[in-house]
């Protein structure tokens, strides 16, 4: 079906929903999918929306056009009335990150294009990045005065590690998608023309897994971020042992013994 059921009026982004994948496309391509306070509020909606549907089981985030999103809209931002930065981070970035990481379908970045200021964060939280060869990271916030933000200066150093997320954050220089591949930001990268088709492959995949299981291990490599081994390793026991009393598990287990694939319900 297409369509978000709960909104249907978005007017920055497109939100479609097929096969169990949410798919949801900046959509100003103009402004190289700049985000404007509607973008922020429409983008936050979708998310809201992917973590009430039970139907939806892995989301695909990307951009129209050449660019998957250019972060702030510098436009918006020189506006008299444009909210102080603090508040702008506190009361819409900030809470578009949290949602991504909260949220227990798995993400899929197609990272089409340029993914500049929090438009490289928002590739960030995504779970799995596959990039077209064309895409690039830029951490532009130093090149206008600012700090980076909306997560960067938390994901950068722990996907790419801290030297090179030292150099990206401090010097703002492009990374190109080879070596976001190279330093471990991106999994895959694929020729443009088939970045769609392999975003939504892996989403497909995504989908067709046991959805309980993949938001606990969601949660498990998020937390291990922050913790001890002995930490983790209790973290994972208490998983596993919600992951085990699934009916999905019972299943996998039936399907393993029959050797035939798995018909997750999701209960
Ligand atoms: O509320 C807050 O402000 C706090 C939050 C801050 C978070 C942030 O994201 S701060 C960082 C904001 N983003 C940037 O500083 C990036 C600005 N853009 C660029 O540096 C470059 O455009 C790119 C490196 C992304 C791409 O360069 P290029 O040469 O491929 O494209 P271009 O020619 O610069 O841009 C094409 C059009 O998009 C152009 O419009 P025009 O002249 O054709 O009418 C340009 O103005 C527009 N555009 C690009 N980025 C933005 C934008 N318009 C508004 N805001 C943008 N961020």
């Amino acid at each position: 079906m297409t369509g978000d059921r709960a909104n249907p009026t978005y007017t920055t982004l497109r939100y479609e929903v097929a096969d169990a994948i949410a798919t949801t496309t900046l959509d100003r391509p103009d402004a190289l999918n700049a985000l404007t306070i509607p973008m922020k509020t429409e983008l936050l909606a979708a998310f809201g929306a992917v973590a009430r549907d039970r139907v939806v089981r892995a989301v695909v985030l990307t951009g129209a056009g050449r660019a998957f999103c250019a972060g702030q809209d510098l436009k918006e931002r020189l506006e008299p009335d444009a909210p102080p930065l603090a508040v702008e981070l506190r009361e819409r970035y900030n809470p578009i990150i949290t949602a991504m990481r909260r949220l227990d379908q798995p993400i899929v970045g197609a990272i089409n294009g340029v993914a500049a200021g929090a438009g490289a964060s928002l590739a960030f939280a995504c779970d799995i990045r596959v990039a077209a060869d064309g895409a690039s990271f830029v951490l532009a916030f130093g090149r206008i005065g600012l700090v980076p933000d909306s997560g960067a200066t938390w994901f950068l150093p722990r996907l790419v590690g801290p030297a090179k997320a030292a150099e990206l954050a401090l010097l703002g220089d492009s990374l190109s998608a080879a070596d976001a591949e190279r330093f471990g930001l991106v999994a895959r990268v694929v020729p443009a023309e088939t970045l769609a088709e392999t975003a939504r492959e892996v989403a497909a995949r995504l989908a067709g897994l046991a959805p309980l299981a993949l938001a606990q291990t969601k949660r498990a490599l998020q937390r291990t971020w922050s913790v001890d081994l002995e930490a983790a390793l209790d973290d994972e026991a208490y998983r596993q042992g919600v992951a085990g009393a699934t009916a999905d598990h019972a299943e996998g287990l039936r399907a393993f013994l029959e050797k035939r694939p798995p018909r997750f319900s999701g209960e």
